[in-house]
């Protein structure tokens, strides 16, 4: 396709899809002349412990879903072919998974950065999209391309949600019914913010604490984070002048959700 001058946009994902992850590939779509669609559930970025084994796997629904929806190319590489045995290199970065996700889950995000670095240079699209619902992997790998000098216009795309406001993930079918009536908090907590600073109240530590509230009231559910911080560094602020994410994550029994949404004053 580079051959014959025309673009490529790149979807990355670890499959299982749903409509989130089709409104990606139908952007893509949109935006190249050929559209590659990658599925691997990626050892890397797992530690011991987490679901690594557990996570849903629906390769032919997926091919089904992903070229009903116009991927030209769907890459399933298997575990050996990227990583073999003698695997020796790991790509990090110095600041950003300081917060957030990075402080519960350590190796998450050098997982995630070398496989992508290793997707883009085996893929070598002119775009990649990537959701604002995994905000902090969206800032890395902006970085990252910026870092490294990747040739690549990374898009970032809006979360879906459920009806009910539920941000639509790979893990929700971890949930029973009423788990993920629990798991209706995250939404609740960010709409409430939003709403607190809209009468004024522009501390975070208030708004901190009634999303913390209003998780606390909900079943068998744990707080992993809340936080209110910089949209680029990621860096926490106490009083909310500008726009600010607020990010947080929740473990509804086992299943750790997270959401987040642009605070604005
Ligand atoms: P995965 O969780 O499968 O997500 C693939 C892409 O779909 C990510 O860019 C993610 O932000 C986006 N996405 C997930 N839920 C979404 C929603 N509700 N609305 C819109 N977009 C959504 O993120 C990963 O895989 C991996 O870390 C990966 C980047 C593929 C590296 O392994």
């Amino acid at each position: 396709m580079r051959r014959l001058d025309k673009t490529i946009a790149f979807v990355p994902t670890m499959g299982y899809l749903h409509e989130g992850h089709l409104s990606l590939i139908k952007k893509g779509r949109e935006i190249g002349d050929s559209l590659v669609v990658s599925i691997f559930v990626n050892p890397v970025q797992f530690a011991p412990g987490e679901d690594f084994e557990n996570y849903p796997r629906d390769l032919q629904r997926d091919l089904d879903l992903a070229r009903k929806n116009g991927a030209d190319v769907v890459f399933t590489p298997d575990d050996k072919e990227l990583y073999s045995n003698d695997y020796q290199t790991y790509v990090n970065l110095k600041e950003l998974p300081n917060h957030l996700c990075g402080i519960s889950r350590p190796i998450f995000f050098s997982g995630v950065v070398t496989v992508v670095t290793k997707l883009f240079n085996i893929v070598k699209p002119h775009f990649a999209i990537f959701g604002q619902k995994d905000y902090q992997q969206l800032v890395i790998i902006r970085q990252m391309v910026c870092d490294l000098n990747f040739d690549i216009e990374i898009i970032g795309a809006e979360t879906l949600r459920e009806h009910d406001g539920l941000a639509m993930s790979s893990r929700n079918v971890y949930l029973t019914s009423g788990q993920r009536n629990s798991a209706l908090c995250l939404y609740k907590s960010l709409q409430k913010a939003q709403a607190l600073l809209s009468i004024g109240i522009n501390d975070s530590e208030k708004i901190i604490d009634s999303a913390s509230e209003i998780i606390k009231s909900g079943t068998n559910t744990e707080i992993d984070y809340i936080a209110i911080c910089d949209p680029k560094t990621l860096i926490d602020i106490k009083k909310i002048d500008r726009q600010v994410l607020m990010a947080l994550a929740v473990k509804v029994v086992k299943t750790r959700l997270i959401d987040n949404t642009i605070l604005n004053p």
